[in-house]
């Protein structure tokens, strides 16, 4: 009998590590990329068995105005793209869109705020009556709205809420220059009353922000340490927005977009890793290899919070055409 001698097998187990170093995370991001995939997909397989890939829609519920100076970010009022005059939506509005997401295909819809913190009052009152409208549609519930207290996290937890997004964004070191309204230790301790309240983590970053590769590392440091993991960790890379003081920096390659997911997922093999902003200036090809390499969802509808993605039918023939199961029956 001819036999092929099996090179480079993978473990049939993988743990989850909570005590990653810099330098192994570093060796995966640098790793050849053929080697760097082949890894992520084993762990991918092992972890997340049939392939399916999560459908989020998001909507913008207050847009604009934002006390906050992220330079990337186009509703932070201290940059001239500052969205401003636009109406922040009722409750009924967000539940008609929510439907539509659902009947479209989605199955989780996350609804944003453009706020420094939660504050208490009727925004809020009407906040946790769109969670819980959400949540009767059988969809999940996300909500981004920036700080929060733990007696708010509670009554989010209490109103059914999946998942509270959070955005570490960048490495502890690159931090300051790119947000200098809040600390990465104020993130953290959001973080904690998130938890805390029982509602599932969402938290990522955003990568071609002018960072090193060791503060790419480094920001999957912090994340892949948290115990337990966040359940869900979105990868942007940076949608260069004019009037934003990163209005002028290039793209970042897709491959580097490739190589941070398959990172996040050898690190944190059972979180939801998403393909979030940036997916416009990747094509179909570079979309396949981010999926290949353990991506399972994608925000799913023509619109991010104020700038654009792929268009619906665009990511139906995307999945299609990449063969992967999604987790929803479409209504025509
Ligand atoms: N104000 C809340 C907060 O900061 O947590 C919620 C909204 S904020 C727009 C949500 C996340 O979107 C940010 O943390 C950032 O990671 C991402 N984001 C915003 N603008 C972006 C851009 N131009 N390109 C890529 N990601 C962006
Ligand atoms: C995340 O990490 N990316 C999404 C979601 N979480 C809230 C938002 C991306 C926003 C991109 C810029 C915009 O559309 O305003
Ligand atoms: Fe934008 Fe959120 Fe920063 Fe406000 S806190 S400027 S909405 S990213």
């Amino acid at each position: 009998m001819n036999l092929i001698e099996v090179e480079n097998q993978q473990p049939a187990v993988i743990s989850l590590r909570y005590d990653w170093t810099l330098e192994e995370i570093r060796d995966f991001l640098e790793k050849p990329l053929i080697d760097l995939l082949w890894k992520a997909q084993n762990v991918h397989r092992i972890a997340n068995p049939g392939y399916k890939v999560q459908l989020a829609s998001l909507l913008s519920v207050k847009t604009g105005g934002c006390e906050e100076d992220c330079a990337y970010c186009p509703q932070s009022m201290h940059n001239s793209s500052d969205v401003a005059g636009q109406p922040e939506l009722d409750v009924q509005p967000v539940l008609e869109r929510a439907r539509a997401a659902k009947a479209a295909g989605a199955d989780r819809f996350c609804m944003g705020w453009a706020w420094r913190e939660i504050r208490d009052g009727e925004k809020f009152e009407a906040m946790l009556s769109m969670v819980r409208g959400v949540r009767e549609l059988g969809l999940e519930a996300c909500v981004t709205a920036g700080m929060l207290t733990d007696k708010q996290a509670l009554r989010l937890a209490d109103a059914g809420l999946t998942a509270y997004n959070h955005n570490l964004d960048t490495s502890p070191e690159h931090y300051g220059q790119i947000i200098t309204t809040r600390t990465y230790q104020d993130r953290l301790e959001t973080l904690h009353k998130v938890r805390s309240a029982g509602i599932t983590i969402c938290c990522g970053g955003i990568i071609g922000m002018g960072e090193s590769i060791d503060d790419r590392a480094s920001l999957l440091k912090v994340l892949a340490n948290m115990n337990p993991h966040p359940e869900s960790v979105p990868i942007n890379s940076l949608v260069a927005v004019e009037g934003t003081p990163l209005e002028d920096l290039s793209s970042v390659d897709p491959l580097a977009f490739v190589r941070m997911v398959a990172t996040a997922r050898i690190l944190m093999p059972k979180s939801r890793v998403r393909l979030s902003a940036g997916r416009e200036q990747l094509t179909r090809e570079a979309q396949i290899l981010c999926l290949q390499a353990g991506a399972d969802s994608i925000f799913y509808g023509d619109k991010l919070l104020t700038t654009g993605n792929p268009d619906v039918s665009a990511d139906r023939e995307l999945l299609s055409l990449a063969g992967v199961d999604h987790s929803w029956e479409v209504v025509e």
